[in-house]
């Protein structure tokens, strides 16, 4: 495995890049053209600059996440084939500039979702939080004002002001999308952009739906075993991957985590690797990364990444706000920080256990 680090850019981040360079073991940074709107063409010109950038601070681009998707595509409407000939042309300037990973999601309206950005833990601590009760006194709307205010004035990906004031409208759209129509839509564009990903060695690597099950009504489908399997075997091609990520996969306490790694080998092209802590069946929080602090054991899950022989990269998820870090929800430099370390250890130890 790589060990990586997210990064969103010199305009969005709260963390610059030689910060992230000191962090033992990390060379490549998952990044993103965080201004583009899902369905625009990124160009060749963009994201060579963005690589030089990168580069000029001794890292590299590891991968992208994300290459948002357009609604009218996970909708199915007549002008997605205008998305998707952006998109086939957004991977072929990527391939052209020695980018082979692609993250993205399908999931309808939002991207991942969280009732609490600042949940005060008993450490002082700060974490996301989801609690199933609160969502189901909520609409869309109120949930955006509520969350909005703790963002600490970062944009939140999927929660974009502007494709929250079109909201009621956006979910109107999506009125008779069922599961098997969103399936069905994936199965259309991946068939798509196949080519383009093996003409330039492009591993696609699908990131789950956050959490693994359907909020506010709309259909999501990339939430368990069976489901991944259903995608992977209906466009049957190695590109076609899937970014595992312990704490979306991990929030329905169904999904046993490693068995799904081991069943997934040769298929998984990413890793998102964190914890989550479970105070009841639908309220948990983000704890630290560490397998004590929450409910996963962070050793079996890496265990299981090696015993697959995964050697993409990999990067600490969401961490907990500390030592008064005034940064992104779930993307301050400091616990994530703690998490690639702690997860290089666990690494270090599994690999020589192993010899
Ligand atoms: C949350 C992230 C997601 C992820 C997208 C991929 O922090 O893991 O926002 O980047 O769902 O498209």
């Amino acid at each position: 495995m790589e060990m990586t680090f997210r990064w969103y850019g010199s305009a969005y981040d709260t963390v610059p890049l030689w910060k992230i360079r000191q962090i033992p073991g990390v060379k490549g940074v998952i990044t993103t053209l965080y201004n583009k709107q899902a369905g625009e063409l990124w160009t060749q010109e963009e994201i060579h600059a963005l690589k030089e950038e990168v580069e000029a601070a001794g890292l590299h681009i590891a991968g992208i996440e994300s290459v948002n998707i357009h609604d009218a595509i996970k909708i199915g409407t007549p002008d997605r084939n205008i998305y998707i000939d952006n998109y086939i042309n957004t991977l072929e300037n990527l391939g052209k500039e020695d980018i082979h990973l692609v993250c993205y999601n399908f999931m309808p309206v939002f991207d991942w979702t969280r009732t609490e950005l600042a949940r005060k833990r008993e450490d002082g601590s700060t974490v996301l939080a989801y609690s199933q009760k609160a969502i189901d006194a909520l609409t869309p709307e109120s949930m955006f004002d509520s969350i909005n205010g703790d963002a600490n004035g970062a944009m939140l990906p999927g929660w974009e002001p502007e494709r929250m004031a079109r909201i009621k409208e956006l979910f109107e759209s999506y009125k008779d999308v069922t599961d098997e129509v969103l399936f069905e839509n994936l199965k259309y564009f991946l068939e798509k952009i196949m080519p383009v990903c093996d003409e330039y060695n492009i591993n696609m690597a699908i990131h789950p739906d956050n959490p693994a099950w359907s909020v506010f009504g709309l259909p999501r489908i990339i939430i368990n075993k069976s489901n991944i399997h259903r995608m992977m075997k209906m466009v049957d091609n190695p590109h076609n991957g899937v970014t595992f990520c312990s704490g979306s996969y991990g929030t329905n306490l169904e999904n046993d985590l490693p068995d799904m790694i081991r069943s997934l080998k040769g298929r998984i092209h990413f890793a998102h690797v964190r914890n989550l802590k479970f105070n009841s069946q639908d309220d948990f929080e983000e704890s630290a990364h560490l397998s004590a602090d929450g409910s996963f054991d962070l050793y079996e899950i890496m265990k299981a990444l090696y015993d697959i022989g995964f050697e993409g990269p990999i990067r600490p998820d969401h961490g907990r706000m500390i030592w008064d870090e005034v940064a992104m929800p779930g993307y301050g430099l400091y616990d994530r920080a703690l998490g690639a370390t702690y997860l290089n250890g666990l690494w270090e130890a599994i690999v020589k256990s192993n010899k």
